[in-house]
């Protein structure tokens, strides 16, 4: 078998999306999802104008090959965007070593490790009250787990509240510029956490997802704030290229930290691994250069009892959820796997076979991921530049979104 051509299908059902496809000699075909919020041409350049021509031609069971031919091939290695890439490929990859061999992908990993995946739900709101009743509205759906944000008195246009019915953070055009103020911020989130423990118990698994803003001492002090009311995890509590820092969040709280969405390789998160900085590790298919290396990762993070949480927002792909969840069927040390629901525009143009039910998803057993994409539709929404916005403190200091 070899791979016979391979084309970038850019699409914006709802927002943007790049999707890998993969076609053999023998007809079979895979797809890997290549989203990357605000640079989704970035990566489809490079898969169009430096990945297919060298894989034409290839053996596409050779995915560890192909896949280390991608990486040190490169000469400059890692990054988002090479990784995004690459992560497609290997994506389109498995899905075409899982079809060919009649079985859905997570039984090529290992077979089932769990009986379903349990998920969490996003809910947020513009204060307190509202943040409550979509976290109640999750948990009548039956989420057992559910991240709360709210909006933050005296701020407009915080991260994670949603403008609509769907929570998107990219907006079109150039960049919109938020304002944040840590202390603002510091103040009000225990408020938050303290009501819903009152309205709903200690059973629910709350999540918070502090998105890179705090300094690591800072990041301490919530998570200690946060401690009675016992999250399943605090997320993204301090931006994370120095690993190091994080020594100082664990000196003072035992506050779960999660970390991980950005990282794009195993050297990401080395530190936090080894040292045990943290307890989820969030790296995504997409992102961290798909099947192959995400499982590295989680098996690196399993020596020290890591568990993973995999990062899955709607600007990862019904084909990044698909896969996702055939990985964390398999994975033996999972944790969580993120769920934010896609509009019905993009279930369109990616039908799948994954499901939910009483807070857990599966992959569907059909053979492959089980995603596929409606080329015919995806033409129907072109690409429509959209970028992540810009956060300045209130003095006007250049801060992280
Ligand atoms: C967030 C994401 O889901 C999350 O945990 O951090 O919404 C993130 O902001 C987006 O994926 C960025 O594109
Ligand atoms: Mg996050």
């Amino acid at each position: 078998m070899k791979i016979h051509s391979a084309s970038v299908i850019v699409t914006s059902p709802g927002r943007n999306f790049v999707t890998l496809k993969i076609v053999t000699d023998d007809g079979v075909y895979g797809i890997g999802d290549a989203t990357l919020n605000g640079r989704e041409l970035a990566v489809a350049s490079y898969l169009n104008d430096h990945v297919i021509p060298c894989l034409i031609g290839r053996d596409p069971h050779q995915i560890e090959d192909i896949w280390q031919y991608l990486y040190k091939g490169a000469y400059w290695r890692r990054g988002p965007v090479t990784m995004a890439a690459i992560a497609a490929v290997d994506t389109a990859l498995w899905d075409i070593k899982a079809k060919v061999a009649g079985l859905p992908l997570y039984q090529l990993l290992g077979g089932r490790s769990r009986a379903g995946v349990m998920v969490y739900a996003h809910a947020n709101g513009r204060d307190v009250s509202e943040t409550l009743d979509r976290v109640g509205e999750y948990i009548e759906k039956g989420y057992k787990a559910i991240r709360a944000q709210s909006g933050i008195p005296g701020l407009d246009g915080v991260y994670g509240v949603a403008k609509g019915k769907f929570y998107e953070p990219a907006t079109k055009g150039l960049p919109q510029e938020s304002t944040w103020s840590t202390e603002r911020y510091l103040d009000f989130v225990p408020t938050l956490f303290e009501a819903l423990r009152v309205k709903y118990g200690m059973e629910p698994h709350l999540l918070h997802d502090v998105h890179h803003r705090l300094t690591p001492i800072e990041a301490a002090r919530l998570g200690k704030a946060l401690e009675p009311y016992r999250l399943f995890w605090m997320e993204d509590p301090t931006p994370a290229e120095n690993q190091e820092a994080f020594r100082l969040i664990r000196q003072h709280t035992v506050t779960p930290v999660a970390v991980g969405e950005v990282f794009n390789t195993i050297w990401d998160c080395k530190t936090l691994i080894e040292e045990q900085l943290i307890d989820y590790i969030r790296a995504s298919l997409v992102h961290a250069g798909g099947i192959t290396h995400l499982r590295r990762i989680a098996d690196l993070a399993a020596l020290y009892q890591i568990r993973t949480g995999s990062h899955g927002a709607t600007d990862l792909s019904p084909v990044c959820m698909g896969a996702a969840l055939h990985f964390d069927l398999w994975v033996p040390n999972f944790g969580i796997q993120e769920h934010m629901a896609h509009c019905p525009e993009t279930d369109e143009v990616f039908p799948h076979a994954y499901s939910f039910k009483g807070g857990y998803m599966h992959p569907g057993e059909v053979p492959g991921h089980g995603v596929d994409i409606d080329e015919k539709l995806a033409a129907k929404y072109p690409y429509n530049p959209a970028y992540l916005p810009v956060a300045r403190l209130e003095d006007g200091t250049l801060w992280n979104w």
